[in-house]
């Protein structure tokens, strides 16, 4: 009796290790399936994008831009949805958002289209990252349907290479509009394959506005130079900064390093820096440097602290501050960049003696360098975006609150990607004291707080959206 229920037991035990055998077999070629089924619709999305790319390239050597005929009678957005936010502090905000079909060109591989917003005299301005600049009196949003008007301008006559009209890095970076006069930051081309930040301004109108060179830097980042030829270095114009802030006859404007990453230490030129350009008699001045890639800029007139995002290497990007009193002193605050970072270049294999540490080390601590320590820096990174601050009637808190958005890409997604992360900053101490992050499920390109309305505008790169947070 006793050997038949050993038996019995043995042989459940077979049938039991069989079938989980089984299962975790079919739950592997499963998941085997789900990534080729990935892969095969990934390539099958590039491959429609390259035939698009390569249709728009072609039209534009004919003088056609597509979107120029999209814009032409104004660009639609449509309501989609109503979500609550709930935050732990139990305050709950309303998350609307407007969604346009008209928005075509993306300026980032994970991105469906890109776009700026700004806010002036009643409008949301946005400007897509190809030049198109339309505007919506802010009232229409109570509406399910709202037409953009565009405002024509001569951008394309002022701007000649291909790459800024169509999908690539290349393009707009911010507009400011602000004391009757717009600001657009862009990708400026000097020559075949040299590139810098510059500003175009213009005198608002509302049918057409002339834009002139505002601001150009003096000298441009070339493809060519020596020092892209180290391993896996290439000219990249994502790492473009753009931030633009006005206070007073100032303006507070951030700019990239294209990647020419030791460009961001040197005193000599414009990259990897936050500078101030006098409004009046254009005088610039460097504000701080190290610097690799600030998409994101604020100017606390409360703290009268600059904050500023670093849009960092793998698991470096970086909240910055910057107390407006420092500016007095003679010596630039330096950030740190490309000699201290928390993070790594991508894709090094964790190789130390990836040949991009030689000019670029990335130690591990700034104050033991003499540069700054950010606020706060994530690893992972998130993809890290714009940063605003928050007055209390829309935070609800009595420490100062602000908010940074965050990008990152569906492939290698992280928890803090596509998101809103909100921070309380204890200005006594000069620290975070909480966070919390609400996810957006969108790339969040450009963000601003509407004083007037009491709240959050974001453009959303996946959907093509404006979006609007507001108090419930
Ligand atoms: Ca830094």
């Amino acid at each position: 009796m006793k050997k038949i229920k050993s038996l019995i037991i043995y042989a459940i035990s077979i049938i039991i290790i069989l079938s989980l055998f089984i299962a975790i077999k079919n739950t592997k070629d499963n998941l085997e399936n789900k990534s080729d089924q990935i892969d095969f619709l990934e390539k099958n999305l590039q491959n429609k994008k390259d035939q698009i790319l390569n249709i728009h390239k072609k039209l534009l050597t004919k003088n056609i831009n597509i979107e120029n005929l999209i814009f032409q009678d104004g660009i639609l957005f449509e309501k989609s949805r109503e979500k609550i936010k709930k935050l732990k502090n139990n305050n709950e905000y309303i998350l609307n958002t407007f969604v346009s079909n008209d928005l075509i060109y993306a300026k980032h591989p994970y991105a469906s289209s890109s776009a700026y917003i700004d806010f002036y005299d009643q409008n949301i301005f946005l400007a897509t990252a190809t030049g198109q600049i339309t505007y919506s009196n802010f009232k229409k949003f109570e509406n399910s349907k709202i037409t953009f008007n565009t405002i024509k301008s001569n951008i394309q006559e002022l701007i000649k290479y291909p790459e800024f009209f169509i999908n690539s890095q290349y393009g707009i970076k911010d507009i400011l509009v602000k004391d009757n006069k717009i600001y657009l930051s862009y990708v400026n081309q000097h020559y075949e394959g040299c590139f810098s930040t510059s500003i175009l301004k213009g005198d608002l109108n509302y049918s057409y506005i002339s834009f002139k060179k505002f601001y150009l830097s003096d000298m441009c980042v070339d493809q060519k130079d020596e020092y892209f030829k180290i391993p896996k270095n290439k000219l990249i114009a994502h790492q473009s900064g753009g931030r633009m802030i006005i206070k007073d006859n100032l303006m507070f404007f951030s700019t990239g390093e294209y990647r020419h990453r030791t460009l961001a230490q040197d005193e000599d030129n414009d990259f990897g820096k936050i500078i101030s350009i006098n409004l009046l008699d254009k005088t610039k001045k460097i504000v701080s440097k190290g610097h690799r890639n600030p998409q994101g800029l604020f100017l606390s007139e409360d703290l009268n602290i600059l904050f500023s995002t670093e849009h960092g290497p793998s698991g470096g990007d970086e909240i910055n501050y910057l107390k407006i009193d420092e500016l007095k002193k003679n010596e630039i605050p330096n950030y740190g960049w490309p000699i201290s970072s928390y993070g790594r270049h991508y894709n090094d294999n964790d190789n130390d003696d990836d040949a991009r540490y030689k000019l670029a080390p990335l130690k591990k601590s700034h104050s033991k360098y003499g540069n700054v320590e950010p606020l706060k820096y994530f690893d992972p990174s998130v993809g890290i975006s714009q940063i605003i601050g928050l007055p209390k009637k829309f935070s609800g808190v009595d420490n100062y609150q602000f908010v940074v958005g965050t990008m990152g890409n569906a492939k290698k997604f992280k928890e803090g990607m596509l998101s809103l992360h909100f921070f309380e900053f204890d200005k006594e101490n000069e620290k975070i004291v909480s966070s919390e992050i609400i996810p957006i499920n969108s790339r969040i390109r450009d963000m601003i707080y509407v004083k007037e309305e009491n709240i959050v505008l974001m453009f959303l790169e996946n959907y093509n959206a404006i979006a609007i947070l507001r108090k419930k």
